[in-house]
């Protein structure tokens, strides 16, 4: 096979990854991954809350019913240590996590611990948990071991270096862009969660190694109340960082020709050599906490689109708090992501079966006759807008842009194998553990 390098820009000796330089083939299937932690569905976070891990079972169990586990490699995740989550998260705040219970919470300083981020029973637990298979999805995808990663518990996209924030405790997509940035020379992080990626965006808002895309809905009072289009990055960043606020009511049609259109330029100009997508579910018509009007077929869409792009692809999580329909969603994707049609009717032996009634349908309508406050020419305009953006990216000086000719071997540095190697002993591949 044909090898390039890229050099980074401080002229240090890091070769990348193999799949750093190569898309996969365009005819050839890609091989999928599948992160699942049997008790991630476990934790509650309060009665009262929006947010329900249990939806996270449900996905799984639909997800097996429709047989789609025997496409795919099914990866038990270990759990994120502590020093894998200080990668990104201060100490004092990683300790605070770790110690922290219902019962001595006062006795700590916040945290911005409040109604959207209590504190519960197995807290630490659920963020290793949830950490921990993003970071393994993200190594599983460098190492080659696969071309799609999955892990529906991940895509926190909230949380902060120091803080929780908006029901994110520890922010896994920010742990695993920084393992893929070990391998890969760029990283484009797209966010079609209802609510702005502002936790991932802030993380690499100095830096052009990561690109951050999040479309959401935004106005004075919807959280996280940031992402705006006039957010492009700082320093080294600038134009790095794409912003699409949207308002309420936003349809299929609308929401995916915007997609495509604001993609493919990104894509083009940006020449991302991994994507993380982050596929919050409170973007569909029906959402408790949204306000979109899109299906699930449109959803979907943005996935199938990601996916034809050949590029190495890791796909979590965020948020979406109908949990039927998120089940139902991210069981239809997870079929996307593996070319699996799925029969509408869904399988009778699905546990929790009666949650997906009246209709017991993959595709039940979501589509509320609600009025689109997104006019036609301010949709026309984004496009637009977004591609006078990224003519400034064509000039800005992304040294990581620079091939080196050659034909050097496919050379990782010593620490890097040793991680590897490290992971791989601990991630279980389910079916091998039955056999
Ligand atoms: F409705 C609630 C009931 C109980 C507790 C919280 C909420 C709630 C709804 N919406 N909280 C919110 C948002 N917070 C606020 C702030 C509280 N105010 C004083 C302002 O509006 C937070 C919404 C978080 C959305 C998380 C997410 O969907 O983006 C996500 N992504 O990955 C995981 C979750
Ligand atoms: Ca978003």
């Amino acid at each position: 096979m044909n090898s390039s390098t890229f050099l980074p820009g401080n002229n240090d000796k890091t070769i990348w990854s193999q799949s750093a330089t190569f898309h996969i083939q365009p005819h050839s299937k890609q091989k999928v991954a599948y992160f699942h932690h049997k008790d991630v569905g476990n934790f509650h976070f309060g009665v009262q809350h929006p947010m329900k891990p249990h939806r996270l079972t449900l996905t799984n169990n639909l997800v097996m019913s429709y047989g789609l586990h025997e496409k795919m490699t099914v990866y038990c995740p270990p759990k994120a240590t502590d020093d894998e989550l200080m990668e990104f998260h201060e100490t004092d705040y990683i300790n605070f996590l770790k110690k922290v219970t219902p019962e001595n919470s006062e006795e700590f300083p916040k945290f911005n611990i409040n109604e959207d981020c209590p504190i519960f029973e197995g807290l630490y637990n659920f963020c290793q948990i949830y950490a921990g298979a993003s970071i393994a999805a993200a190594h599983q995808l460098a190492s080659d071991g696969a071309d799609i990663c999955i892990n529906w518990s991940g895509g926190l996209h909230h949380a902060r270096r120091f803080e929780a924030s908006g029901f994110c405790f520890v922010n896994d997509v920010v742990l695993a862009i920084q393992h893929l940035l070990r391998f890969y020379p760029r990283v484009l992080y797209i966010d079609i969660d209802i609510h702005h990626g502002d936790g991932v965006q802030e993380a690499f808002y100095a830096t052009d190694r990561v690109m951050t895309v999040s479309f959401h809905k935004y106005n004075a009072s919807f959280f996280p109340r940031t992402g705006n289009m006039s957010e492009i990055g700082c320093g080294l960043g600038k134009f790095f960082c794409l912003n699409v606020p949207l308002k309420d009511g936003i349809d299929d049609d609308s929401y995916v020709s915007l997609f495509k259109d604001v993609i493919s330029d990104v894509r083009d100009h940006y020449q991302p050599s991994v994507i993380v997508l982050q596929c919050g579910a409170d973007s569909l018509g029906k959402d408790i906490l949204g306000g979109f009007n899109m299906s699930i077929k449109a959803h979907g869409e943005c996935v199938k689109f990601i996916k034809s792009c050949h590029i190495p692809l890791l796909v979590l999580g965020g948020g979406g708090y109908r949990i039927p329909n998120v089940a139902r969603c991210w069981t239809y994707e997870t079929g996307i992501l593996l070319d699996a049609e799925l029969q509408s009717e869904l399988p009778e032996r699905t546990p929790y079966y009666n949650y997906f009634g009246p209709d017991f349908s993959l595709h039940p309508p979501l589509v509320r006759r609600m009025y689109n406050f997104n006019t036609k020419s301010e949709l026309q305009k984004i496009p637009q807008q977004v591609h006078e953006l990224l003519r400034f990216l064509d000039g800005a000086p992304s040294v990581q842009m620079q091939e080196l000719p050659g034909d050097l071997q496919f050379i990782l540095d010593e620490s890097d194998k040793e991680l590897r190697d490290s992971r791989k002993d601990q991630t279980i591949d389910i079916r091998r553990r039955k056999r």
